[in-house]
């Protein structure tokens, strides 16, 4: 495996400088973070970011995410426009040499949490979800009561957008998904960038909302909907861990006996109830996913792809992004190092 660690570019309060201080950690998750969903990715600005990340000794490893416009999710007519763009900036990624695309196909809400600062026994705080505190957010007034979406959407698009997808349930849209895959594969398998998709988090329906990559069944689906080695997944075991069903290393090497994963998301999550769950540390002890289990699956496959701790706790005071300071994320990857080192790899 190669540690990668996640940058949201120049306005992210972690510099690249923090980061390359991060032992073993050369590769860098990014993406461009102000071109507007549906745009394609102007090659120079893709060029710029690059290079920046290569002035600091390391890499660009995944892009970390070109977003899917809602309008391909919902099967709009102006999917192909939308499409087609897309494929450009498959394509400019191909042409510098950027290897992975990690994007996800969740309808309107991307990862969803109700508590961002969740207070730990330790004085930490860390992201957490329950189902029960999700059913009470009244969504007919906007996002503004749902943490980490507050200005994302006002009640009357949101209202729209919600109203369109009664439209679609889930086999509706794993058929929109098919038919973005069978655009968009083909393209990336040409330009050498490996599509990784990244599973639904939290891995059950929210809303009313369908979700569909949720699980080992719908992970085979999805790689046998284009059955190509550029179609493949991101597997987080955060997202993943949070259903008790799911069985991470036999999925693992299920998918990875077949070349399908590209990228690995590691971290913990300790389930509390039914769907109920608090991120945690990153080792076993401390979560529900046993990551050493975990990582003797990923030597198993002879996995050789970009890893990352993806999120991390609040810790020493820090403050910044939810999810994203440095220092619990440094010690995941160190974590994560040190295990891999252990299962003899
Ligand atoms: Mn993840």
């Amino acid at each position: 495996m190669k540690a990668t660690f996640r940058w949201y570019g120049e306005s992210d309060p972690v510099p690249l400088r923090y980061i390359r201080q991060i032992p073993g950690v050369t590769g860098i998750v990014t993406a461009l973070y102000d071109v507007a969903v549906g745009d394609a990715w102007p090659r120079p600005r893709l060029e710029q970011l690059a290079a920046a990340v290569d002035d600091e000794g390391m890499h660009v490893a995944v892009i970390e995410s070109i977003p899917v416009h809602e309008d391909i999710k919902l099967g709009r007519a102006t999917r192909d426009r939308l499409i087609e763009r897309y494929c450009e900036s498959v394509r400019a990624m191909g042409e510098l040499g950027i290897p992975v695309l990690c994007y996800n196909f969740m309808p309107i809400f991307d990862w969803t949490r109700t508590d961002l600062a969740m207070p730990l026994p330790d004085g930490s705080t860390a992201l957490a979800y329950d189902d029960r505190q999700l059913a009470k957010i009244d969504l007919s007034r906007g996002t503004g009561d749902l943490p980490g979406w507050a200005a994302a959407y006002d009640a009357r698009s949101l209202n729209a957008l919600l109203g369109a997808y009664e439209n679609v349930n889930a086999e509706r849209l794993w058929e929109h998904l098919a038919y973005f895959l069978e655009r968009v594969v083909p393209v990336a398998s040409s330009a050498n960038v490996k599509m990784a998709i990244h599973p639904d988090d939290p891995p059950w329906p929210i809303f009313g909302l369908p979700r569909i990559i949720t699980d080992a069944a719908a992970l085979d689906r999805l790689t046998r909907l284009v059955d190509d080695p550029a179609n493949g997944v991101t597997f987080c075991t955060g997202s993943l861990g949070a259903d008790p069903a799911n069985d991470l290393p036999a999925m693992i090497r299920a998918l990875g006996g077949r070349g399908r994963i590209h990228f690995m998301h590691c971290r913990n999550v300790l389930r509390t109830g039914d769907r109920q769950f608090n991120e945690s540390p990153h080792p076993s002890c401390f979560g529900s996913v046993n990551m050493l289990e975990v990582m003797r699956a990923l030597r198993d496959i002879g996995f050789a792809g970009p890893m990352r701790p993806d999120h991390g706790r609040m810790i020493w005071g820090e403050r910044g992004r939810p999810g994203y300071g440095l220092y619990d994320r440094a010690l995941g990857a160190m974590y994560l190092q040190g295990l891999w080192e252990g299962v003899g790899e």
